[in-house]
């Protein structure tokens, strides 16, 4: 299929492309709000990867199809988001990002084996908060330049969903548009794999302005999990205090009882951090901070 929008050279979108890395990832390395807070004055998140996809890319319609009618395709946020704007869904990209823990929130989270540890319990709190920075980042930015843009996780519209399929689900899928965006596959945790690994978090934007796609290096759904190769692996299986992962995926209402009923109390005793998180089938795995 070739749907190109052609009105836009090649070169403006390789352009563009390159300058929107740079940005994103000059506002990470270089910005003082990534920062955990409390008693670490150190870093929230590692350098980021970023990717892009068309807006018109037909996986975000397979993904509809497949997950549920509530899940936006990039054209659906859009128009939600600029309902005055005549565009058409070619004109549209989505820009993502991988936020990766630091080594040192790895080398404490290596060593927990119930309950997170502080630094990782912070980049939940302080570190999503930076996370919807670059959101908020991005889209200023392009708005600056003449771009409409949209943070489609932290628009008005966005909520948390129920997917007959896959249960627990929301509006906008960020590990689906990183897959969609060359970033990596998904894995029998659910979580996204990608060259920095699992531990990581996501980010991303839809905006009206041409960008070069990230070629996907992958053919595969799955293709960077080791189970997905061979049943073996399963480090991540025995990470989880809650049982909630084995050879048929990730049990999401077993992972949602456990930080429930453990891990946010532990959180909110000892650390007076109030957040739903646990995140312990992410460290100390092969996957943690690379494609295994
Ligand atoms: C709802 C939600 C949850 C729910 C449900 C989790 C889930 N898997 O969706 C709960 C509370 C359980 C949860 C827990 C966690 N979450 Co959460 N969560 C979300 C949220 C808000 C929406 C996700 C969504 O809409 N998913 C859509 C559904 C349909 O996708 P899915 O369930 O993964 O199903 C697909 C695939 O996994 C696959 N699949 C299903 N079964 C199988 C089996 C195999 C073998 C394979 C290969 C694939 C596969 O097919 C499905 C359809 O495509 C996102 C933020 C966002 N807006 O995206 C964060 C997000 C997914 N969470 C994140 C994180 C970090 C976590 C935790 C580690 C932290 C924590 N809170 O403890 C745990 C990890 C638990 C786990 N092992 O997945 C990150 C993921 C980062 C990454 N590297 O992928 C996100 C993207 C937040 C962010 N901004 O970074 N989360
Ligand atoms: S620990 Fe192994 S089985 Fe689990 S997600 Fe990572 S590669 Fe896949
Ligand atoms: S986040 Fe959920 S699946 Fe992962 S270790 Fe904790 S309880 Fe288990």
């Amino acid at each position: 299929m070739n749907n190109d929008p052609i009105s836009v050279p090649s070169a403006v979108k390789v352009e563009n492309t390159a300058w929107l890395r740079k940005m994103i990832t000059d506002f990470v390395n270089g910005s003082p709000e990534n920062c955990l807070g409390a008693n670490y004055r150190e870093k929230a998140w590692g350098s980021p990867l970023v990717g892009f996809s068309r807006g018109d890319d037909p996986y975000y319609q397979c993904f509809k199809e497949d997950i549920g009618e509530f899940l936006w395709t990039p054209f659906e946020i859009f128009s939600k988001s600029f309902p005055n704007i005549d565009f058409d869904p070619s004109e549209l990209s989505v820009i993502c990002w991988v936020l990766p823990q630091t080594e040192a929130t790895k080398a404490d989270m290596r060593r927990q084996i119930e309950y997170p540890a502080e630094r990782a319990a912070l980049s939940r709190s302080n570190g999503e908060i930076f996370n919807l920075k670059v959101g908020q980042y991005v889209v200023n930015i392009l708005n600056s330049r003449g771009y409409e843009a949209v943070a489609p996780a932290q628009s008005e519209y966005w909520e948390i969903k129920w997917s007959e399929k896959y249960h627990n689900a929301s509006s906008w899928s960020e590990k689906h548009a990183a897959f969609i965006s060359g970033l990596g596959t998904f894995s029998l945790t659910d979580t996204l794999i990608t060259e920095v690994g699992t531990a990581a978090r996501l980010g991303s934007v839809v905006a009206r302005i041409p960008i070069e796609p990230t070629q996907r290096k992958y053919t595969r759904y799955d293709e960077y999990c080791l189970h997905s190769k061979d049943g073996g692996c399963m480090k991540c299986a025995d990470r989880c205090p809650a049982g909630a992962i084995d050879k048929n995926g990730h049990d999401k209402a077993k992972c949602v009882e456990y930080q429930n009923q453990y891990t946010s109390k532990y959180m909110d005793e000892n650390y007076k951090i109030n957040t739903r998180y646990c995140g312990l089938c992410q460290f100390d795995i092969p996957c943690e901070s690379c494609i295994p």
